[in-house]
């Protein structure tokens, strides 16, 4: 499938912009010309997946797909009980009713938006526990998603009770699309068995994950992809899955678990909320596609061009001296908007207006994943709480752009660049209790 690429003028983008508040997500998909806000749900799908499609067996309860579905997960990752749901949220939704009560604590290398704000919902504290080279944006480390294990330990001593859960996000988004080591996902494990914690995965960007293991990590570049993924969640009691990323396509998720137990539980939260149990929000045909594309993403030359693509892009920007995280991570190139625009203090949300001037400049849309995304106000001082990064991220969307792609998109940010010191900051004018950057409306400050 290909579609139509439109243009737009810069007096239309500026008038647009405007109008959405200065937050990309409002804007039209047709006024952008390179969108790059998310790898989420953008995926193009193969030969293989559109065939499925026509295959769906759109039957209330029992649909033939879902058990396709449940098999490849416990072909691919090896849990047995499988909860399908809308998307990742929903997933997620379901797993802290499963795990988490009020007060408690849920333990991560580094919660995403949507983790964390279920986290919240549900009344109990997100704790991250990245190691600190995770936080050193133009540092080249290798596996900058891994848990500092001694803080991890420290935080669950803090309160062992309290300590309900520990999610392993791989790869993690919030940093770079950094991928987590085998070796730390074991040391979590020996943690988590020590004081009898229940250890998942947020999935989303599992095979991403183990193609760095191979090529990064000491004693796994002969072993096939398909062995690494099976061996990272060896270690774990199941997994969250937003099937948006990692499992190429447009829309779903799951939750997948190594325990009935677990399963009964979660079935108690997934009827009321996502379907009955064999659907969960889902059509036949869409669960086929999810399924067909969860072994796809395992072929090593897919990841190779995937990545490949994403370095290709990093390559790039730091020619042009634009200041990104490195390495670059799995899936999109992170731009340390602190670096960028050193003269937009933090209350004015330097991420979110470089996020604005790269559209007005390219019709170009990142995200910001900074000051806005992950900031909030004290409950109980009202003052702003600001996170360690200030991130615009470029994330490219599976088998969809081309390279030739990626140098628009390069020269545009060369071109923000040269006028850098004129951008204003931005006004928050309206923000919604929790994952406020979705629909958060800005006012640009002259
Ligand atoms: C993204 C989207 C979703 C996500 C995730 C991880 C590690 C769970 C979910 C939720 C969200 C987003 C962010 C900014 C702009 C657009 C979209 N990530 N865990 O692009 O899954 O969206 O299916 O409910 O990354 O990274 P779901």
């Amino acid at each position: 499938m290909v579609e139509m690429l439109r243009t737009t003028d810069r007096a239309t983008r500026e008038r647009l912009i405007k109008e959405a508040g200065y937050n990309v997500f409002g804007l039209p998909s047709d006024a952008v010309y390179i969108d790059l806000l998310s790898d989420s749900g953008t995926t193009a799908m193969s030969d293989y997946q559109w065939a499925g499609m026509m295959m769906g067996d759109e039957a209330y309860a029992g649909s033939r797909n879902f058990y396709n579905l449940r098999d490849t997960i416990k072909e691919v990752m090896g849990y047995g009980y499988v909860v399908p749901a809308h998307q990742g949220r929903g997933a997620e939704h379901i797993l802290m009713n499963v795990f988490v009560k009020p007060g408690d604590r849920v333990l991560g290398n580094m919660h995403f938006d949507t983790t964390e704000g279920h986290i919240l919902l549900k009344g109990a504290e997100p704790v991250n526990c990245l190691a600190e080279a995770g936080y050193k944006v133009g540092e080249e480390a290798d596996f900058k998603g891994n848990f500092d294990l001694d803080l991890l330990e420290a935080e669950i001593n803090k309160d062992v009770d309290k300590a309900a859960l520990i999610l392993i996000t791989i790869t993690c988004n919030n940093n770079g699309g950094q991928p987590v080591s085998m070796e730390n996902i074991r040391g979590v494990r020996k943690i988590a068995d020590k004081y009898g914690i229940p250890v998942f995965f947020d999935a989303a960007r599992f095979a991403e994950n183990a193609y760095f293991i191979k090529h990064l990590e000491p004693g796994y570049k002969d072993k096939p992809v398909a062995e690494i993924v099976k061996e990272m969640f060896s270690y774990g009691d199941g997994c969250t899955m937003s099937a948006k990323k990692d499992a190429l396509v447009n829309i779903g998720g799951f939750v997948a678990f190594r325990s009935e137990e677990h399963y009964r539980k979660a079935i108690e939260w997934q009827v009321p909320f996502e379907g009955y149990v064999t659907y969960g929000g889902l059509a036949g045909r869409d669960l086929e596609a999810m399924a067909r594309g969860l072994k796809e993403v395992l072929n090593e030359d897919y990841l190779e061009d995937r990545i490949g693509q994403v370095r290709y892009l990093a390559d790039l920007l730091v020619e042009a001296g634009i200041p990104i995280v490195r390495p670059p991570g799995g899936h999109g190139v992170y731009i340390d908007a602190k670096s960028m625009l050193p003269h937009i203090p933090r209350h004015q949300f330097p991420a979110q207006a470089l996020t604005v001037e790269l559209y007005v400049e390219g019709g170009i849309r990142g995200v910001e994943l900074g000051g806005c995304a992950f900031g909030y106000k004290d409950p109980e001082t009202g003052e702003d709480v600001w996170p360690e990064l200030e991130l615009v991220r470029l994330a490219i969307p599976r088998r969809v752009y081309t390279d030739r792609h990626m140098m628009v998109v390069a020269r545009a940010l060369k071109a923000v660049k040269q006028r850098a010191s004129s951008i204003k900051g931005l006004r928050l004018v309206y923000e919604a209790p929790v994952m406020r950057h979705f629909t958060a409306r800005f006012e640009r400050l002259e």
